[in-house]
């Protein structure tokens, strides 16, 4: 294998011959093992980004390792011109993990949400009985869905837009966290999906207010529109329960997960809905070379069993609690930090300066310094969210690094 000498020879070969579309920590990581990374020199860190919150399982997760290599050795893709052996079994325990009828995988979560307003589309014109070409989409101000033409012709960030148009028509832009404007949106009746993040990621881990997602999924029957719940960064236990939408008790019409349903191996993403929805779409309608193969069914049937079988939910529940208590301290204490948010062991706190400031950059070089990985987002928030393996003592430690570094 070909191997890089220093850290600095891997950032300018990423700077030299890669496109620069991220600006990336100063950190070349080598090695990853549950909540740990290990970056070329050796030094561990502990991970707060998760890989945007795809390794839930912690890094390498040996049940899921042993399950790719394992299929790997034996089959990896047919393209879905013919049935595999593990397709049908990783679509029944998606199935009865989630309680849908149907589900739909494809590989990043950005083809995930475009298939959902697919199917929000036609069913639609097929159900709903929407005039061709009218259908409308409702999106919410500062979502994240993906990095398509499509996806961001409902976004409201200029980074992600400016320079990209002509845009797709047929997205509603309202407020999010506010229930009148859904009520408002909805009764057009040319709407045949309500499309929300239950948290908004991207948007600083912002949490709507308790019984918003439930009034959300009340309108969305009232007015015969598909609840379209993109759980791609919140799902899989990341805030305390296996979806986010689990703590209102909302089944969303359409679910759309991505990120940790491969524990961070390989591209998995999904669409599950019942048959009414799902039917609509027929053979040649819609699909993917790799979307469905059998290293991703195999990896992702291990990556969910793991989340059960270590009881990650149930860990993120506990140990978010413990976290936000240690940082509500540190907002106590601290002029620096305005205020910690998040449910589960999706968290973020606020620095206390404008988002143009470069303040949080700093304390996470701080944190790099001191042993612990994470990201701002937004200039000033700073996104916390460890692998949810995460112990006890760890995440008492990781607070401690964390204080260390913004008190120091
Ligand atoms: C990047 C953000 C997080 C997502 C939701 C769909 C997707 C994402 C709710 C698309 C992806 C990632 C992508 C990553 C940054 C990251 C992110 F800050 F941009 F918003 F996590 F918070 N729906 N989120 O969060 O999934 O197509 O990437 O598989 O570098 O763009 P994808």
């Amino acid at each position: 294998m070909i191997e890089v000498t220093s850290a600095n020879e891997a950032i300018q070969l990423e700077e030299k011959y890669g496109a620069h579309n991220y600006h990336p920590l100063p950190v070349v990581l080598h090695r990853g093992e549950g909540v740990f990374l290990w970056d070329v020199e050796g030094k561990r860190y502990y991970d707060f980004l998760s890989a945007y919150s795809a390794v839930n399982q912690g890094h390498c997760h040996p049940r899921i390792i042993r399950a790719l290599t394992e299929q790997a050795g034996e089959l990896t893709l047919t393209s879905r011109a013919f049935y595999n052996d593990k397709l049908g079994l990783a679509e029944k325990l998606i199935c009865e993990t989630f309680g849908y009828q149907k589900a739909l995988f494809m590989n990043s979560g950005a083809e995930a949400n475009e298939t959902a307003i697919k199917l929000a589309r036609k069913w639609g014109y097929t159900q709903k009985r929407i005039p061709d070409n009218q259908a409308v989409i409702v999106a919410a101000k500062k979502n994240f869905h993906g990095r398509t033409t499509t996806i961001i012709s409902a976004s409201t960030d200029p980074t992600a837009r400016a320079g990209f148009g002509p845009f797709m028509p047929g997205f509603d832009i309202i407020d999010y966290d506010n229930v009148q404007a859904i009520e408002k949106a909805l009764a057009n009746p040319n709407v045949c999906g309500l499309w929300l993040e239950p948290i908004q990621g991207e948007a600083g881990v912002y949490v709507p207010k308790e019984g918003y997602l439930k009034e959300a999924e009340r309108l969305c029957r009232k007015h015969n529109v598909l609840l379209m719940m993109d759980e791609i960064q919140t799902g899989i236990a990341r805030t305390g329960r296996m979806l986010a939408s689990d703590h209102e008790g909302v089944r969303a019409d359409i679910l759309i997960l991505g990120k940790a349903l491969s524990g961070g191996v390989l591209p998995v993403s999904c669409v599950l809905a019942d048959d009414t929805i799902m039917l609509v779409i027929h053979p040649g309608e819609h699909g993917s070379t790799f979307g469905g193969n059998p290293l991703a069914a195999a990896v992702c049937m291990e990556s969910l069993q793991v989340v059960k079988d270590e009881h990650l939910a149930e860990r993120a529940e506990k140990l978010g609690i413990i976290f936000r208590s240690r940082m509500n301290l540190l907002v106590a204490k601290s002029e620096r930090v305005k205020l910690v948010r998040g449910k589960g062991l999706l968290n973020a706190i606020v620095i206390n300066d404008t988002p143009e400031s470069d303040t949080a950059w700093q304390i996470c070089l701080k944190f790099a310094e001191n042993g612990l990985l994470a990201k701002p987002t937004h200039g000033n928030i700073i996104r916390l969210a460890p692998p949810l393996v995460i112990t006890e003592e760890q995440i008492h430690e990781c607070c401690d690094i964390i204080e260390r570094s913004i008190l120091g």
